[in-house]
C-alpha cells in the first residue's frame, strides 16, 4: 500500500531551486568538501578490485574506468550511501503534492513497471528524491540504460558493481561520450584573453544554469593561438578538439579547458561542481 510520507514533502520544499543571477562562489570550498586524499585512495582501490570488468567495459564503450568509479564514487561513496526511502511511497508523494508532479508521476509510473518486471519492492529503496543503486539512477533512467555487466541477464545496480559500471557506463555513451577525448584538463589562461569576447553565445536549452558559465567553443588550435597553456605543459593529442573554457575561482588552476565529455557528466546530474568533482577524482583515481 502507498501512503503520504510527510519527511518526503518536506525534503522537497526545502530544496526549491535558488533564484537566478546569484554571483558563483569560489570552487575552492565545494571541492574539498567532495574530494579528499581518502576518497581518492577508496577509489584507487575500488579501480583495482574491479580492473578487469572496468577496462573490458571501458574499452566496448570508450567511457574510462576512472570516470565510472567517479561517478560511483560521489553517487554513493562507493556503494555505502544508498539511501534507505521506500521508492514507490515516495514517487506517489512527489507526484501528489511537489514542485514537479509532471515529472515524478511519469517516475512513479516507472518504478511500478520495475515491479511488474519482478524487482523486489526491498530493494526499491533509494532518496527521498527516487534516485536508486549504486549510480543513483531515477526509475524511468533505469528502464532505459541499465544494463548487465556480469553476465547473469539481471541489471541488479544495487547491489553488483559489475551491473553499476555498465549502467554508468550506458549512460555516458547515451549522453554522447566521446572516445579518446579527455574530459577536460587545467589551464593557465593569459591576461591578454578577455572574457567578455569569448563569451557563449550558443541559446542553451538543457542545464543553462551550469552552461552560462561556459566560454564560447573552439578547438584546442584556436586556445593554443590565444595563448592558453596547458597546467602541465602537455596538449592532449588532436588540436581539432573542441573545448569551452571554465574560470574556476579558489582552485589551484585558473581555469579549465571542458569538452563534450564534460557536457556528458553534466547531463549526468547539471551542476558545475558536480561534474569538475568527478574529473577531478577520476583524475586522481588514474594516477
Ligand atoms: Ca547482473
Amino acid at each position: 500500500t502507498l501512503s503520504f510520507d510527510e519527511s518526503v514533502a518536506a525534503l522537497d520544499r526545502r530544496f526549491a531551486p535558488t533564484p537566478p543571477g546569484q554571483s558563483f562562489p569560489s570552487f575552492g570550498p565545494e571541492m574539498a568538501k567532495r574530494i579528499n586524499a581518502a576518497k581518492i585512495r577508496q577509489g584507487q582501490q575500488v579501480y583495482a578490485d574491479e580492473a578487469a570488468r572496468l577496462v573490458a567495459i571501458e574499452q566496448k564503450t570508450g567511457v574510462p574506468a576512472s570516470i565510472m568509479v567517479a561517478i560511483f564514487g560521489h553517487e554513493t561513496n562507493y556503494g555505502t550511501l544508498l539511501g534507505k526511502t521506500d521508492l514507490p511511497r515516495a514517487l506517489a508523494t512527489l507526484a501528489y503534492e511537489g514542485r514537479r508532479r509532471d515529472l515524478f508521476e511519469g517516475e512513479l509510473i516507472a518504478v511500478l513497471k520495475m515491479v511488474d518486471l519482478g524487482v523486489p519492492r526491498a530493494v526499491l529503496r533509494g532518496s527521498y528524491a527516487g534516485a536508486f543503486g549504486y549510480p543513483q539512477f531515477l526509475p524511468s533512467v533505469y528502464l532505459k540504460l541499465a544494463k548487465d555487466g556480469d553476465g547473469d541477464g539481471k541489471a541488479e545496480i544495487w547491489s553488483s558493481r559489475a551491473d553499476a559500471f555498465a549502467s554508468i557506463a550506458n549512460y555516458m555513451v547515451a549522453a554522447g561520450w566521446q572516445r579518446g577525448e579527455p574530459w577536460g584538463f587545467a589551464v593557465s589562461i593569459p591576461s591578454t584573453i578577455n572574457p567578455a569576447a569569448i563569451a557563449n553565445r550558443e541559446t542553451v536549452t538543457k542545464c543553462a544554469r551550469a552552461i552560462e558559465r561556459h566560454s564560447e567553443w573552439k578547438t584546442l588550435r584556436e586556445w593554443k593561438a590565444l595563448g592558453v597553456v596547458p597546467r602541465g605543459g602537455v596538449w592532449p593529442g588532436d588540436d581539432r578538439i573542441k573545448a569551452s573554457l571554465l574560470i574556476t575561482p579558489g582552485l589551484d588552476a585558473q581555469g579549465y579547458l571542458l569538452t563534450r565529455n564534460y557536457r556528458a557528466i553534466l547531463d549526468y546530474n547539471c551542476s558545475n561542481y558536480y561534474a569538475m568533482s568527478v574529473g577531478l577524482l577520476a583524475d586522481g583515481v588514474r594516477n
